[in-house]
């Protein structure tokens, strides 16, 4: 249940970013319903079963296509336990073809949750959407230094109207679906999570944020009307960001992070044609935004020579955060019925396998299971190898930023600088950085950022070269953990439960005028 660790840092050793996430589509269906409700996140299967001997009238179970069998263990649990409770099936999962007859099951949720859920329950389905306060990740550390929970989630809507050929969420949700639908909605948002938490962090949750620029410009008119220094994390295509026209609003927004997909060399989408990839990335980085770049492997035209290309492609663009995935025909999209009409889909591997970083599930002209799993390691370590750890690459981003920031000549820039809450802290990585490089970029660059700390911010104190020791004390322990026993973290259970009594605690801002009663 990693982002970092298993798609993006995973061949990075003790630099590898360790974070679990919540089942965040779990928390926003059961927030927005008035049936008295559980949110077991994480369980194991003896705790599901416990849970489930409370005799539920309908227990739901959230999937993605690589959980199917999960799911139908589970399914199995519930009807042996508690043969009058319904099932519901919803998430990706419920994609796979025949799912039907797989599964045990009452109802099938395709698409989006809180309507179906409120038409199911014959609640009202076009009342206001509550949005869930959940931290983003939790259970964080880096190399091996435990780090507080610190960012929120923001759920503005599901979906996007690009309908690339492969992507599951566009397809699956047929449309974009908005919970948030205005800036305003998602200032408040973070005011609640501020107000509540002391959150002013977020990480959004939306394919393609910026494909509603209206939405973005009023969250930003919001921020500075009211002076926050709300910070944002966020996925964009290359078109919506270049749209913009530009890239200083999105310092005035506050974004530090953007997910962003390069796909490939060529212009195989829509999204991207005629972007410069290295002149885009470049100057986010120097504005302090990081930058996470995706590319596809085992496209159509990768032979054994145009794969490498890409790679390399993608590699020199150094973004500070690069993920490699499989292309991944999934169940509902495009890709996926074009592939299983032409027979190209193996039949004998399992659904569990069905995620993009292991081995491909199609019958690719130039490569087998084996090469595709070999060849995606390999790429991982190139980028690595070439540009050195991810937590160097954004500490540089960082380090940038705030003097971009600090420099600029127009005011609503310039109050940025102090959105860097960080930068100094992260000064304290470098001398375990350097300890432990396993590779000469790695080495140079926490080298190179000594140096500029020092030129910023004046020699290391005393109480720095404490913090320091510390921090390679914990990066030390957490190599030999990874060495000699095992890098394998999981989540612990996380129940919430909602409108069982009234000491329930309410965590959770009502925001949006109404979901339609069509989603
Ligand atoms: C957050 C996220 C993660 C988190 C997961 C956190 C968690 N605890 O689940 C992390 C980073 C760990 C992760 C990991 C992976 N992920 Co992921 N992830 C996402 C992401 C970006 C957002 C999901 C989300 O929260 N959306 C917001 C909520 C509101 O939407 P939702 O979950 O879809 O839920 C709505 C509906 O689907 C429906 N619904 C869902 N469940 C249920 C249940 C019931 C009963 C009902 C009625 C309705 C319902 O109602 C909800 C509200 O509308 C999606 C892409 C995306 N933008 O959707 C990919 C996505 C879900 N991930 C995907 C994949 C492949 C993976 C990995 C296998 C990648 C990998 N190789 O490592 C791993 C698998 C981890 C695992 N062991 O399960 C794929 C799934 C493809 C598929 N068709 O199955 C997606 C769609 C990305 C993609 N485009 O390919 N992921
Ligand atoms: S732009 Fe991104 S989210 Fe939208 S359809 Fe394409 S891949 Fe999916």
């Amino acid at each position: 249940m990693e982002l970092f660790h298993n798609q993006v840092t995973r061949e990075q050793g003790v630099f590898s970013y360790r974070f679990n996430h919540h089942s965040f589509g779990l928390y926003l269906m059961a927030e927005n319903v008035e049936a008295s409700t559980t949110v077991l996140d994480f369980p194991s299967l003896s705790e599901f079963r416990r849970e489930v001997r409370k005799g539920y009238d309908y227990i739901g179970i959230s999937f993605i296509v690589p959980n199917a069998a999960k799911a139908g263990k589970m399914a199995e649990v519930v009807r042996e336990e508690s043969p009058s409770t319904k099932i519901i099936l919803g998430g990706h999962g419920v994609s796979i073809q025949g799912i039907e007859n797989l599964i045990p099951h009452d109802f099938i949720c395709r698409g989006e949750g809180v309507g179906f859920l409120r038409r199911l329950l014959g609640e009202t389905v076009d009342r206001p959407v509550r949005h869930p306060m959940l931290h983003s990740s939790f259970n964080r550390r880096v190399m091996g230094v435990p780090l507080p929970k610190m960012s929120g989630v923001l759920l503005p809507g599901v979906g996007c109207p690009n309908k690339c050929r492969f992507c599951c969420t566009s397809h699956f949700f047929g449309d974009y679906i908005p919970y948030l639908s205005t800036g305003k909605e998602m200032f408040d948002v973070c005011r609640g999570y501020e107000e509540k938490l002391g959150i002013t962090d977020f990480g959004v949750l939306d394919e393609n944020f910026l494909k509603s620029p209206e939405r973005a410009l009023e969250l930003l008119d919001c921020i500075e009307n009211e002076g926050k220094l709300y910070t944002f994390g966020i996925f964009s295509s290359a078109e919506t960001l270049l749209a913009l026209g530009n890239l200083d609003i999105l310092v005035r927004l506050g974004v530090q992070f953007i997910w962003i997909g390069v796909e490939s060399k060529r212009e195989a989408y829509e999204k991207n044609r005629g972007v410069d990839f290295h002149d885009l990335i470049r100057e986010l980085r120097e504005r302090g935004i990081s930058v996470m770049a995706s590319s596809i492997l085992f496209l159509e035209h990768h032979d054994k020579k145009s794969i490498w290309e890409d790679i390399d492609f993608a590699v020199s663009l150094r973004p500070d955060y690069l993920q490699f995935m499989q292309l991944g025909p999934m169940p509902g999209t495009a890709l996926h019925d074009s592939y299983l009409k032409k027979g190209k889909l193996r039949s004998d591997i399992p659904y569990e396998e069905w995620h993009g970083q292991d081995k491909i599930w199609f019958r690719h002209p130039s490569f087998n299971g084996e090469e595709s799993r070999e060849l995606l390691k390999k790429a991982f370590m190139r980028d690595y190898e070439y540009a050195g750890a991810s937590l160097l690459r954004a500490i540089d981003t960082m380090l940038r930023g705030y003097r971009y920031a600090l420099g600029h000549s127009d005011p609503r820039v310039r109050r940025r600088a102090e959105s860097f809450t960080l930068v100094k802290q992260m000064r304290h990585f470098l001398p375990a950085a350097r300890l432990l490089s396993s590779n000469r970029a790695t080495g140079e660059l926490a080298k190179q950022l000594a140096s500029r700390y020092r030129a910023l911010f004046g020699p290391r104190s005393a109480g720095d070269y404490m913090v320091s020791a510390a921090v390679t004390g914990f990066a030390v322990a957490e190599w030999a953990r990874i060495r000699y026993m095992s890098d394998v973290r999981h989540p612990g259970k996380n129940l919430r439960r909602y409108r069982w009594s009234k000491s329930d605690e309410d965590l959770s801002v009502c925001m949006t005028p109404a979901l339609a009663p069509e989603a």
